[in-house]
């Protein structure tokens, strides 16, 4: 295979300015005829080359003249026509069957009804066209359908027209008057109930809000109205942005390959981020259709109405949108949770992917397929970058650098460099070193030393970076962050507060007048995405953990004196050593579960240990049983120690108030739940009795899911209990049926591999489903780390199979599995020539996917 790559970047050699399409949809034989008038964009004479992939062509005509199958040539998925006049018309029928499409990718079916997917080139799959976004054109498109099958048929833009044609077949005709490129195409035909509300924009346009889903889910779109009401309202106020249409569609689809999608005008979704009720969404799912639906609205300014010139270009409206969803959600909750919350995602799925074979610039270089590039450092190291041009902007030069974007590219496609050349203009801010962050892949490590000079009253500190080298990036060069930082007096009061600008490779800070020895509070809010490397002491931990006026800081410190003791007893557990208990963490843990100043979330967040994956990281050669023993125990030692706090904490906050899903509500939830977890530690009968007495009182999903996910890590008979009654519960609901099968792929329990691997072969099961898959195959392998890595390696052949089951049948899912074996270099070396044979196993199979073979050769180097 190939790669494709930023430099050979060329403006297109033909643009168009009107696309017309028309669909005869039949299940397996769906006809598609795309007209299109070209003309030549510079006067090279060039052949016109269409992508095209897994099409029938039946027709082509260029200005009205059939032609013959010499006058052109179709090879690689590309149709080549040559001898072109400088203007001409082209018309070209296909035939597709979206019911054989399990790619779901381009048109297909999902419970019968149509629908699409076209980003990043999925509309090449639909029809011959240049299929890459810098070629914008204005859509009109007719659909005609079954009237039975397809009561529903919806485009982009406006619908201009609606027709019977005869007894069973009828016609409808949109038109979108934006110019998009081609990934923004989508169409949706089926039978599907709708719900509907309205929105006035600020400057009084009425917009029809609907959303489709499959009949009898009508009662569980409220919260995604809810959401999507308030993003409009939010992008007015934030970046006086609205709405610029009549209408506003959203679908709701069960078989979808990611979460959601921005099409213009018409957003298809994953059913995972529009449909909640109390009884089957937790306060996660809640908060997670909350922030999906504003980010896919919010792509409507950041994405179509300014697109990416080239799919290199991608974290141009990823990352982008990713920061302006994140601070929509930071104004609709607590800024501090979702700070954390950010930057646990961050640290889980972004740091380990710039820490291996699979590292890449925000803005990548170079690619095989891109679908593989929809990644953690695309989007939320992306969002990093945006988040730090803020830091150093601040809010009100932020805001006119966003203006001057859109008042110079409303309608283009454009870059990196563009938008940061916007965000320069503005603010007159130099960001030339700042852009490198587009560019270096890794995460930089910066590490602190300060010194205090009683006599002289001043503090210096010194911060110095270093960025090691990333595949086919061997040198790097310095890069400029913002760190925030605070210099916290005896008192507990900050004594200095600031954003340093750190731009070289060692640099030191003076603060004069500093009455009495301060403790340093480093990069407050998580201002720069780097790893800090500080020498604490235990009781300077416990400071920051009290009195620390920045939130998130409070809870980094949480963290990293959780993680000094976890990583301490890891080397006792080497070392045949018993565990020791530090009281002070623990006496801080307690002051923290009382403080009455903080929220409940929060409270929630701090007594959360650094999950295993994070430890992981933190090591040089990662023993997950070690790192589970070590973390089981602390567990223990927090539950023995506090056990009446705990009881005390659990027993106030359980509530006969009916379930409201906002986030103080959620908070109180969390914190009640965090509580109940510590006290299973225990294993004493009454704990037991209330966690089986929440699984089957609780009236909310997010308490039953509580319980459930505590039961399914004992070997108790109340687990099956429990597992059995869920299941019979919620059988005939699909995104319950996932939450029970992703708790039990995450169970520590050592039969979960035996129980992935029957529960394979259950009716709540399907290896066509994206969700499904990501439920069972997914979580097991990304997010069970102690069984996923088992020593004897029957984990990652287990895993490998599927890998391969599911290339044949979906390749963007199936490379999406492959990142857990690239962490091999991590593991010892039994596992390490365990998990290369499986990844040579993958590349070794006849009839790869392009995607597949991207992700598994690359982890192998
Ligand atoms: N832009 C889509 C992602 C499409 C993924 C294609 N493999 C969703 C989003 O980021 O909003
Ligand atoms: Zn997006």
């Amino acid at each position: 295979p190939q790669s494709i790559r930023l430099e050979d970047y060329r403006a297109p050699d033909y643009l168009v300015d009107n696309v017309d399409l028309v669909f005869d949809l039949e299940p397996e034989s769906t006809r598609v005829l795309c007209a299109t008038t070209y003309y030549a964009a510079n006067d090279e004479g060039a052949p016109l080359v269409l992508d095209g992939e897994d099409l029938t062509l039946l027709n082509i005509a260029l200005d009205g003249r059939t032609l013959g199958e010499t006058e052109y040539s179709i090879e690689n998925n590309q149709l080549t026509l040559t001898d072109l006049p400088e203007r001409f018309e082209l018309v070209i029928e296909t035939e597709i069957n979206p019911k054989g499409n399990t790619q779901l990718s381009g048109l297909y079916q999902s419970s019968g009804n149509y629908c699409t997917q076209c980003e990043a080139q999925g509309f090449r799959r639909i029809t011959y066209f240049q299929d890459r976004p810098d070629v914008m054109a204005r859509y009109n498109v007719t659909i005609i359908a079954d009237k039975t099958a397809c009561p529903v048929m919806l485009s982009n833009g406006n619908l201009i027209d609606q027709s019977d044609l005869d007894e069973t077949q009828h016609a409808a005709v949109w038109e979108d008057p934006f110019p998009k490129p081609s990934y923004l195409f989508a169409l949706v035909a089926g039978d599907l109930a709708m719900v509907e509300d309205t929105y006035k924009t600020s400057s009084g346009r009425d917009v029809d809000l609907r959303i489709f889903v499959e009949h009898g889910n009508e009662d569980r779109c409220s919260w995604a109205m809810e959401s999507l009401k308030a993003s409009m309202k939010w992008d007015e106020e934030r970046f006086g942005l609205e709405y610029d249409l009549d209408l506003y569609n959203i679908v709701a689809v069960s078989d979808f390959n990611m979460g959601a999608m921005e099409n213009k005008s018409l957003n298809v979704f994953n059913t995972k981020y529009v449909l909640a009720k109390s009884d089957t969404a937790t306060d996660q799912d809640y908060a997670g259709i909350e922030a999906v639906i504003a980010h896919e609205y919010f792509h409507n300014w950041t994405g179509n109405r300014v697109t990416c010139r080239d799919w290199f270009q991608l974290s141009l409206k990823e990352g982008l949108t990713v920061f302006r969803d994140q601070e929509f959600s930071s104004d609709m909750r607590s800024r501090a949770c979702e700070r954390i919350s950010n930057v646990k995602v961050l640290r889980a799925g972004q740091f380990p992917e710039d820490g291996g074979p699979l590292a890449h610039p925000v803005r990548p270089e170079s690619y095989i397929a891109i679908d593989n590039f929809y990644t953690a450092t695309v989007y939320n190291k992306g969002s990093e970058v945006i988040r730090m041009m803020h830091t150093l902007l601040g809010e009100e030069n932020f805001r006119k650098g966003m203006d001057l974007y859109f008042e110079r590219h409303d309608g283009e496609a454009v870059t990196c460099d563009d938008f940061a050349a916007a965000m320069q203009d503005a603010s007159n801010i130099d960001l030339t070193q700042f852009k490198l962050w587009y560019s270096q892949a890794g995460t930089p490590d910066v590490s602190a030393s300060w010194a205090y000079d009683e006599a002289a009253k001043q503090f210096d500190l010194t911060l110095s970076q270093h960025l090691g080298a990333t595949p086919g990036q061997e040198t790097k060069e310095t890069m400029h962050m913002p760190i925030s930082i605070g210099l916290i007096g005896p008192d507990g009061e900050d004594m200095v507060s600031d954003v340093l600008s750190l731009t070289q490779a060692e640099q030191t800070f003076t603060f004069k007048e500093i009455a009495s020895k301060p403790v340093v509070s480093l990069n407050r809010g998580f201002s720069a995405p780097i790893k800090f490397k500080a020498d604490y002491s235990r009781e300077e931990l416990a400071f920051l953990m009290a009195h620390d006026s920045d939130d998130f800081a409070r809870w980094e410190a949480a963290q990293s004196y959780g993680t000094l003791l976890l990583l301490d007893m890891i080397k006792a557990h080497q070392e045949g050593r018993a565990f020791e208990k530090d009281a002070p963490f623990i006496e801080a843990l307690r002051k923290t579960l009382h403080n009455e100043n903080l929220d409940a979330e929060f409270i929630a967040l701090c007594l959360q240990l650094p999950v295993e994956s994070y430890l992981a990281e933190q090591m040089d050669v990662i023993d997950v049983e070690a790192i589970h023993a070590a973390r089981e125990a602390l567990r223990g030692f927090i539950a023995t120690d506090l056990q009446d706090d705990l009881l005390e904490t659990f027993r106030n906050l359980r509530s006969d108030a009916p379930y409201s899903p906002d986030a103080k509500s959620a908070g109180l939830r969390s914190l009640k739940n965090i509580c109940l977890a510590y006290l299973s530690e225990l294993d004493d009968p009454a704990c037991m009795g209330l966690i089986t007495a929440q699984y089957h009182n609780g009236d909310n999903m997010t308490d039953r899911m509580a319980a459930l996910g505590i039961l399914s890590n004992k070997d108790v008979s109340a687990r099956e209990e429990a597992l059995s009654d869920f299941y019979s519960r919620y059988k005939n609901d699909p995104l319950v049926v996932d939450k029970w099968l992703a708790v039990q792929a995450m169970s520590s329990l050592p039969t979960t591999l035996d129980t992935v691997k029957s529960l394979m072969e259950h009716d709540a099961f399907s290896i066509k489903n994206p969700n499904k898959v990501r439920s069972l195959i997914g979580v097991f392998a990304h997010a069970n780390q102690l069984n996923f890595h088992r020593a004897d390696g029957s984990g990652y052949e287990f895993h490998t199979s599927r890998i391969l089951e599911l290339d044949k049948i979906n390749p963007q899912i199936a490379a999406r599995m492959v990142a857990p074996l690239g962490k091999w270099r991590r593991f010892d070396t039994m596992r390490q020539d365990l998990m290369k044979a499986q990844l040579q196993r993958i590349i070794d199979t006849d009839g790869l996917s392009n995607d597949t073979f991207e992700m598994a050769s690359k982890s192998l180097n």
